[in-house]
């Protein structure tokens, strides 16, 4: 038997920890064995390498020595939760996995693509999302959420410190893989209320599940 796999994006604020949030108590009170984790990040090691990422430590090194270590944490993520969850049928439900990458890794002229498509397939081994949403909204929206969010916690991250045009452009690319890939990539417009956004969401997983459940798959 095996499960499904569930990735949100989006750029920084969009909600997509609290609608991951909302959706797993959603699917667990409807009998689904769900699982909620997190890139970069989700084992010890991922968490470490986290760590050195989003504090700035690696920036010096360049887009490229970047992508390798969201690579090299995404490979752990798989091998010690993601994997094995599908296996034993669970639902994975994951903020962030590939299209991170590519949006933030991939540099304006697309000079690194080559690159970022052979360390992507590396990676993840064939574990593509069944379903990925893409919380859409202005990111002067969601910069203003991720700073009041902010105020809970301390500082701000090597990514939220670029400025609006790089986070609009951030934008446009989560879109542009979206219109690439309508089969896998569901846009969700994240400009509305916390019930609102949850309903919809909630409403193409049932739909993907109830599916597959008549597909008998
Ligand atoms: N990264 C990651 C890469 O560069 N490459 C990669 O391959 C990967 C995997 C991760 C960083 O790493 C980069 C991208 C990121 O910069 P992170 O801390 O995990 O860092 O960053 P985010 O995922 O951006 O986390 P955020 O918390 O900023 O954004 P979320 O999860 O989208 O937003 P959320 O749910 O925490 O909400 C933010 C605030 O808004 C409120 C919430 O209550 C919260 O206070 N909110 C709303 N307010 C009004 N209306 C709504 N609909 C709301 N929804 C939430």
């Amino acid at each position: 038997m095996s499960g499904y796999f569930f990735t949100f994006e989006g750029g920084e604020g969009a909600g997509k920890s609290t609608q991951i949030n909302i959706v797993g108590e959603f699917l667990k009170q409807k009998g689904y064995e769900v699982v909620v984790t997190r890139e970069p990040g989700g084992t010890t090691g991922s968490e470490a390498i986290r760590y050195v990422l989003l504090s700035g430590n690696a920036q010096k090194m360049g887009r490229c020595f970047e992508a390798v270590l969201f690579a090299a944490a995404r490979i752990d993520h798989i091998n010690e939760v993601i994997a094995p969850a599908l296996k034993q049928g669970k639902i994975v439900l994951c903020d962030r996995f590939i299209d991170s990458t590519r949006v933030y890794q991939g540099d304006e002229k697309d000079n690194n693509r080559c690159k970022l498509e052979l360390l992507e397939k590396t990676a993840i081994v064939g574990y593509m999302p069944d379903i990925t949403f893409i919380l859409d909204l202005p990111a002067k929206i969601g910069m203003a959420r991720a700073d009041k969010r902010r105020e809970k916690t301390v500082t701000v991250d090597r990514f939220e410190k670029d400025d609006l045009a790089v986070q609009e452009a951030r934008r446009q690319a989560f879109l542009e893989i979206a219109a690439a890939e309508p089969e896998r990539c569901r846009v969700i417009n994240a400009n509305r209320n916390i019930d609102e956004i949850a309903k919809d969401i909630e409403q193409i997983t049932l739909n993907f599940l109830k599916r597959k459940n008549d597909a008998g798959n």
